[in-house]
């Protein structure tokens, strides 16, 4: 396992669309490996593929919640090729972040239940219902899959202001 780069708002990867994974191979285990080790490391509860520079449509997901005496019991999930195949007319805000767009956070709203298509690491393809957290993080991580990141959800006057904040980053740092 290793821990790989969490590319950074501005560069132009984040907005590529991924393409589908076509089979379940050996590399595609290692990548997903590699994706939960940079995801507990960040630490998120999330992750796309893009994220760290592969655009596949595959995710990494961990909701795990600390239980009476504070401990965690990871419950590590891989979704490949995921789908969104029905979304509630009712909709829920949360308050979003992006490992891509760090220290950033603003209230997004989207869907507060959705039905999702996708395939396991065994090449099983299953269909869930997601609501809650669950229903906010897979959306948010799709979005990514199609090149969206939660900024195009607010407004011009913020996003403009958070663009600007990450290119002046971007360019400090280049020297
Ligand atoms: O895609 C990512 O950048 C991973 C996000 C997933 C996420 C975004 C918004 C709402 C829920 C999940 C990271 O995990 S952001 C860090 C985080 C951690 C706990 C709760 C919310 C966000
Ligand atoms: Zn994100």
């Amino acid at each position: 396992m290793a821990i790989r780069e969490i590319i950074i708002l501005p560069d132009k990867q984040l907005r590529l669309v991924s393409k589908p994974v076509e089979k379940v191979t050996t590399e595609i285990r290692k990548l997903a490996d590699d994706m939960f080790e940079t995801m507990y490391d960040a630490p998120g509860i999330g992750l796309a593929a893009i994220q760290v520079a592969e655009p596949l449509r595959l995710i990494t997901m961990d909701l795990a919640k600390k239980d009476e005496n504070g401990e965690t019991k990871p419950k590590p999930r891989v979704f490949i090729n995921p789908e969104i195949i029905s979304a509630s007319e009712e909709l829920s805000v949360y308050e979003e972040g992006c490992l891509s767009i760090p220290e950033y956070y603003e209230e997004v709203e989207r869907p507060a239940r959705v039905r999702i298509r996708f395939t396991d690491l065994d090449g099983k393809v299953h269909e869930e219902d997601a609501d809650g957290l669950f229903a906010t993080c897979i959306q948010h991580e799709i979005d990514h899959l199609n090149g969206v990141l939660f900024v195009d959800y607010l407004s011009k006057l913020k996003r403009d202001r958070v663009m600007k904040k990450f290119m002046k980053a971007a360019k400090r740092a280049a020297g």
